[in-house]
């Protein structure tokens, strides 16, 4: 049965209050009748001495006749009264208590209680309120799972080796971090062997990489190819209102491993613990790093002997305490990188097994044409395509359902409300047609995928490019070309309509990251040469040094300045003169976006082509 909820609780309970209140002041008249009379009847009643008794309170009178007395005030009101109330005059009455001792009336009095109800419900309302906020907080705690009484309690999850079914099959590509781990594997099967030599094992194993990479399934499933109870928490989970909760957490959670080893623990976030201590705007964190503390605390603690290893995940390296990455402690550092075209359809293949799809489907292809998915993305990007394939009514999936859900997933949402006049589409059709058009015409960018004016995310059109290949280095020409094809949308908007939009804005950003990094990180300004000026960090919330020193003259960074702005300059002029070259080319593809919404990149290329083949 469900309990009544917190506030129809109140709510009785306020009722029951109130009725205590009524039936106690009397005001109700619940005990017997009780007539109200007038001042004047009630001092002519005491004159023919028919009054038994008073009650005097405040300036009330309650009292009994010696007889009953039928008072019809009104004529249906007939009934005999015995109890009657009245109130004293404000003027006050001199001659009442004489009144009263010559007719032998018992006199009982009581101070102004009325007052002292209404003065303790007074009083008395914060208390009700503090108690009311206090028991919905309590409630609350005890939704989450984590009642007042479990405070102090480990939140770790526990796996039971049996249980986890997860192994490496299970986990794609990860070949390098898979090597690492067999060791650990190894060590975790049988101890002894290892002991035997001397051979002392990494007591923390830190998973570092982008979210999505699959540190979580990697932790999971060396406690699965291990065959060992498998503990997880994250990082937050340490965290309580309370001071001191966390340490005791990690202490509870090291406790019960033990008690399993060998065991795994597996810290997820650790980043959100193990930051650098006293770091951070508004200085140190006393809950946190005593939980960081207690957490270096158990990792010096432990004996090898113990067999509990302790991986942890972060996609924040650089934030973390050095403390945890010192010997003894996370030493052991793997890094999981984004998914290389061949483990991407490594994954998809493993996604795949449990999705009906259908043979045309070439997932190599998919995998080609993913750069930069994570091991997460491949996922849901099947489960969009089949999310697709259902919507259509296929009983397969597509290899069309999975190209619109890699584009729902690379561009963002169709944004099918937002209205876009003619106008506007034709600024739009022009700004993407100059994206295309200079992309189609330069060399080393790379290769059209896909024109679109169909709003999607945070942009109103967009131009998509698809590199052929895994790309981990990009050379100056590469970085020139892919700047002038940014900027063919402000050049589109300048040469067909001699004006500029506030559109351009993300385009115009990504331009002047680009020429700054070019100049101050990659040493690719033609003045300065191959000399790099270091970076200025963005983040100076997460514990970095906020005052990095700039290792150049004020003189320089007004050089540096001067050269990113020349280099974004270029951009645009070429970007210029490619869609001047190709104008016709250029006019037809703004035509044909406005009529068909979305073109692909091998329609743009015949057009160049027609174009070219003209000239
Ligand atoms: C606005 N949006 O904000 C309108 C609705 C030049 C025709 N008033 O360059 O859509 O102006 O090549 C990531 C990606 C802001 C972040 C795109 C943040 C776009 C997109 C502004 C086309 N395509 N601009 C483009 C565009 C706009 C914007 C973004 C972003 C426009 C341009 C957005
Ligand atoms: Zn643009």
């Amino acid at each position: 049965m469900k309990r009544p909820t917190g506030t129809i609780y109140w709510i009785y309970l306020f009722l029951f209050v109130m009725l205590g209140y009524w039936v106690l002041t009397d005001s109700g008249g619940l005990f017997g009748s009780q007539a109200e009379i007038e001042y004047s009847t009630f001092k002519q009643q005491l004159r023919s001495d028919n009054i038994e008794s008073v009650h005097i309170q405040g300036d009330r009178i309650r009292g009994e006749f010696r007889e009953s007395q039928v008072l019809n005030r009104t004529e249906a009101d007939t009934t005999s009264h015995k109890n009657f109330v009245t109130v004293i005059p404000s003027f006050g009455d001199e001659g009442l208590s004489s009144l009263l001792e010559e007719n032998d009336v018992v006199i009982t009095a009581e101070s102004d209680s009325d007052g002292f109800w209404w003065y303790f419900l007074i009083f008395s309302m914060p208390l009700f309120f503090l108690l009311i906020i206090g028991y919905m907080f309590y409630r609350r705690m005890q939704m989450q799972g984590r009642g007042m009484f479990n405070i102090g309690k480990s939140q770790a999850k526990l796996q039971e080796p049996g249980k986890n079914k997860t192994t490496f099959d299970n986990v794609a590509g990860m070949d390098g971090a898979k090597t690492e781990l067999r060791e650990i594997i190894e060590f975790l099967k049988d101890p002894k062997r290892f002991e035997e030599i001397g051979a002392k094992l990494p007591k923390g194993v830190l998973l570092m990489g982008p979210p999505g990479t699959g540190k979580t399934l990697l932790a999971r499933a060396v406690a699965g190819e291990a065959g060992v109870p498998f503990f997880t928490i994250t990082g937050s989970d340490f965290m309580e209102m309370f001071v001191g909760v966390g340490a005791k957490r990690v202490r509870e959670m090291f406790k019960q491993a033990k008690e399993k080893s060998p065991a795994i623990i597996f810290i997820d976030e650790i980043d959100s613990i193990g930051r650098k201590r006293g770091a951070g705007v508004g200085g140190g964190h006393d809950e946190r790093e005593q939980t960081l503390n207690q957490l270096l605390a158990e990792l010096d603690g432990f004996e090898p002997s113990e067999n509990v290893i302790v991986m942890a995940a972060t996609n924040r390296p650089d934030i973390l305490d050095p403390a945890l990455l010192r010997p003894g402690r996370f030493d052991r550092q793997i890094t999981v990188d984004l998914p290389s075209q061949n483990s991407r359809h490594e994954i998809l293949k493993i996604h795949a097994k449990n999705k009906t799809i259908d043979e045309s489907v070439n997932l190599d292809k998919i995998a080609r044409s993913t750069p930069g998915f994570s091991g997460a993305d491949l996922e849901n990007l099947l489960n969009e395509a089949s999310l697709y394939a259902g919507r259509n009514k296929r009983r397969k999936i597509i290899m069309d359902d999975i190209e619109n859900a890699r584009d729902k997933i690379m561009m963002g949402l169709e944004r099918e409300g937002m209205q876009i006049d003619d106008d506007e589409k034709k600024i739009l059709a022009y700004h993407e047609a100059g994206h295309a058009i200079v992309a189609a015409a330069l060399p080393n960018s790379d290769p059209l995928h896909k024109v679109s004016v169909i709003p999607r995310g945070k942009a109103m059109g967009q131009t998509m490019q698809l590199p052929e290949k895994e790309k981990y280095l990009y050379n100056k020409e590469y970085l020139l070309d892919r700047m002038a094809v940014i900027m063919g949308g402000r050049a589109a908007e300048q040469l067909i309509f001699n004006t500029a939009t506030s559109g351009a804005q993300n385009d115009l950003m990504r331009v002047a990251k680009l020429s700054r990094k070019m100049v101050v990180e990659w040493g690719m300004s033609d003045k300065f040469g191959h000399l790099a000026f270091g970076s200025d960090e963005e983040d100076v919330f997460l514990g970095r040094d906020m005052t990095r020193q700039k290792s150049y003259s004020d003189a320089t960074a007004r050089e540096i300045d001067e050269e990113v702005q020349e280099i974004s300059r270029e951009a645009y002029e070429r970007a210029v003169k490619i869609l001047q070259k190709h104008k016709d080319a250029f006019d037809q593809l703004a035509e044909l976006l406005i009529e068909k919404e979305e073109v692909s990149g091998e329609e743009v290329l015949k057009l160049m082509k027609k174009d070219q083949d003209s000239d």
